[in-house]
């Protein structure tokens, strides 16, 4: 009988620890989830963030592309720098001797540079890029190359491009027979201005120097 007593006595703390479990459950039920509020609140904070995000992503975007306009333009004068350097050092390039061709520098002014030479060394100049003029295209914003065929472009998005010429003294000079070395200055710009850049009406520009001096025009 006491033990059935006792067993008795078991299942009633067996109860009164399954009454605690709805307890707790309607507890629960008192914090049912979010309010309008909070909920507002949270959308407007992750607004700010992903505002915030967006930003930093338009200026990298920017910053971007502003790096590849430069990088573009950079490349651009060297390589119409490089080309017409190696050009202009051929002039006056006269092999044979015997029966000259008299190459040289038939015409130069500050924008624009006209040259012989007798590449295949057969005494004339009438030959594919034995006659040459490089000038400046202002209106269009370029350096033309003419071969006898008419003005084609060379290297587009050029601000300036200008020729000092030096005679065997090293002084300037005009005469075309005179001149014995070239500097050739060459300034590319951007090829879309840039709103955030306020000078040059938002194109930058680039600007290489180099020197040439034609070793067969002292001959
Ligand atoms: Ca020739």
């Amino acid at each position: 009988m006491v033990f059935t007593g006792k067993a008795k006595r078991a299942p009633d703390h067996g109860r009164s620890r399954e009454r605690r479990i709805p307890e707790q459950d309607s507890t629960r039920r008192r914090n049912p989830g979010f309010t309008l509020i909070e909920v507002l609140i949270s959308l407007g904070i992750g607004m700010v963030v992903l505002a915030a995000l967006y930003a930093v992503f338009t200026i990298q975007s920017k910053n971007f592309a502003k790096q590849e306009q430069i990088g573009e333009m950079q490349q651009i004068a060297r390589t119409a720098m490089d080309s017409m350097a190696r050009e202009i050092t051929m002039a006056g390039y006269d092999p044979n001797q015997t029966t000259p061709a008299n190459a040289g520098i038939t015409a130069a002014s500050a924008t624009s540079l006209s040259f012989t030479s007798d590449l295949n060394g057969d005494s004339d100049t009438a030959d594919a890029n034995e006659s040459v003029t490089y000038a400046f295209d202002g209106a269009n914003y370029r350096i033309t190359r003419n071969t006898g065929g008419g003005a084609q472009p060379f290297a587009e998005n050029i601000q300036g491009l200008t020729f000092t010429y030096y005679d065997a003294a090293g002084a300037v000079t005009a005469t075309a027979a005179d001149i014995r070395r070239i500097q050739i200055s060459i300034t590319a710009r951007t090829a879309k201005p840039d709103p955030a850049y306020s000078a040059n009406n938002g194109y930058r520009t680039y600007t290489l120097t180099s020197f040439v001096t034609p070793r067969n025009l002292s001959m």
